[in-house]
């Protein structure tokens, strides 16, 4: 007899699709079979019974380095989460300049417990890179279950320059965690703004130009090499052009231990959603920003073809108001415009609907992108896959549900949805994070505070063996030991 069963449903794995109930006790999964009993049940007939999702990208209860607060805390973040199809989240940590990783960490501590509906974890951005974070802190934050750090290779406040970025990658290969970047080339962001400016273009479709896709290949092509250069694991997060998905691409297919993703905006819209009348196009404002339709093609091209492990909503949350879009004024020009776009409600659906029901994908890749290569390369073991002994983060989905979108029935804390009116079929119903209901039949049954910190793991690499240039190679740089 088990705490809940799962029953009747078709069950989907990143590797296998099978018919089984599914047996849980103390919120894992206990048992795969037929007519299973349980204390509790739920009849997941007609329905497809999946890995919840692990969201591992997006900005929660985090603020920029001028100031601005994203829309979602950790109540709203996650409960929006969980009616995506979310059992577990990994928004980010952010440091500051002058500020440490641990008083860092410890802040969002203080932000997210008590608040989450599913479980966390955070991913450390590093914008300070002082001698006693890369000596101390980073271990300590490792040490702490925080196995991921993110570097930006442009904004002023946020940037590291390429010296510290290759101690940072070095310090995470040192221990086992993943670096993840923003690359965009600051420099070309930068004169193209300025010159867009003086020429008196400010309105938000501006945007799009003032970040040219050269500037995402060229620090694309930089970062892959500095961590080349170490032999250091590396995610591209936010692949948003055709170019560097293929610099991702034949940085893998060089052995390199080099990942990439990218995001729904980039495959369902474009810059034309931009260029509306008055600031309505800061709401599709995000960074990198949306390309074009070509674009779309050849990202969806790299995902078939398997270029990218994940698939993130980029969820940065900016209400169109004084609070986030509007914070400075409504004639505020394109760079003072706060960069990014609420989605993580609508990441999953966009990707069954448009991808397995438009036969783009299988449901196996769809698995893959949204829960298990995440586990995989996050370090979390327990989740993303539907086997014994693992955590039952289970979502369960109705394929043939069609609605249309609208910001009324997003659970964020937004007053716009980039994706408004689209129709999408197969959603999802119900969602559990280690046994326990989040969403019921379209519900909340969680309380905030239900959900836990994951300490996470060190990354896998297996299948992805690297290789030491020359010149690092004691063998071939007469005998120094200049990295690990
Ligand atoms: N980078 C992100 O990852 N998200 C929002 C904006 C940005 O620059
Ligand atoms: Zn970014
Ligand atoms: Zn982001």
């Amino acid at each position: 007899m088990f705490d809940l069963v799962i029953s009747g449903g078709t069950v989907a794995t990143a590797a296998d699709t099978f018919r089984a109930d599914i047996g849980i006790t103390d919120g894992r999964i206990a048992a795969l079979g037929e007519g299973l009993e349980g204390a509790d049940s739920i009849d997941a007939g007609g329905r497809l019974v999946l890995p919840g999702g692990i969201e591992a990208h997006c900005h929660i209860a985090q603020e920029s380095a001028t100031g601005g607060m994203t829309s979602d805390d950790y109540r709203s973040g996650s409960i929006s989460a969980a009616f995506g199809g979310n059992s577990c989240f990994i928004p980010f940590a952010a440091q500051h300049r002058g500020k440490g990783v641990t008083e860092t960490l410890d802040l969002y501590d203080s932000r997210a417990m008590g608040a989450s509906v599913i479980d966390w974890s955070y991913h450390l951005i590093v914008a300070d890179p002082t001698e006693t974070v890369l000596r101390d802190e980073l271990p300590a934050a490792f040490a702490r279950g925080i196995t991921s750090f993110k570097v930006f290779m442009t904004y002023d406040l946020m940037r590291v320059d390429d010296a510290q970025f290759l101690d940072i990658l070095t310090v995470a290969k040192t221990h086992g965690a993943l670096t993840m970047v923003h690359a965009e080339n600051s420099g070309m962001i930068a004169w193209m703004t300025r010159r867009l400016l003086e020429a008196g273009h400010t309105a938000p479709r501006y945007h799009a130009p003032s970040h040219p896709a050269l500037a995402e290949s060229e620090a694309i092509n930089r970062a892959i090499s500095l961590a080349r250069l170490v032999d250091a694991p590396l995610l591209i997060v936010h692949v948003s052009t055709p170019e560097g998905a293929g610099l991702v691409h034949d940085a893998r297919l060089a052995g390199a231990k080099i990942f990439g993703e990218t995001c729904p905006q980039y495959l369902f819209l474009t810059r034309d959603d931009l260029d509306r009348p008055g600031m309505e196009g800061a709401k599709f404002m995000c960074s990198p920003p949306l390309r074009d339709t070509a674009t779309q093609e050849a990202l969806w091209r790299h995902i078939q073809g398997g270029t990218f492990s994940l698939w993130s909503s980029d969820h940065s949350p900016y209400r169109f108001d004084d609070t986030g879009k509007l914070a400075k004024g409504t004639d505020a020009h394109f760079g003072q415009i706060a960069n990014g776009m609420p989605g993580i409600g609508l990441r999953l659906p966009l990707l069954f609907s448009e991808g397995v029901n438009k036969g783009r994908i299988t449901l196996q890749q769809f698995v893959a992108l949204s829960a298990s290569n995440a586990a995989r390369l996050y370090g979390l073991p327990q989740k993303g896959s539907i086997a014994i002994g693992m955590d039952a983060d289970i979502a369960i989905w109705n394929p043939q549900e069609t609605r249309t979108v609208t910001v009324k029935d997003q659970h964020d804390n937004m007053d716009y949805t980039p994706f408004e009116g689209r129709k999408l079929t197969g959603w999802p119903t119900t969602v559990l994070t280690r046994g326990r209901r989040v969403v019921e039949d379209g519900r909340l049954i969680a309380t905030p505070g239900d959900g836990r910190f994951v300490a996470r793991e060190r990354i896998d690499l297996t299948g992805h063996p690297g290789a030491t240039v020359p010149e690092l190679d004691p063998a071939t740089n007469f005998g120094v030991k200049v990295a690990p």
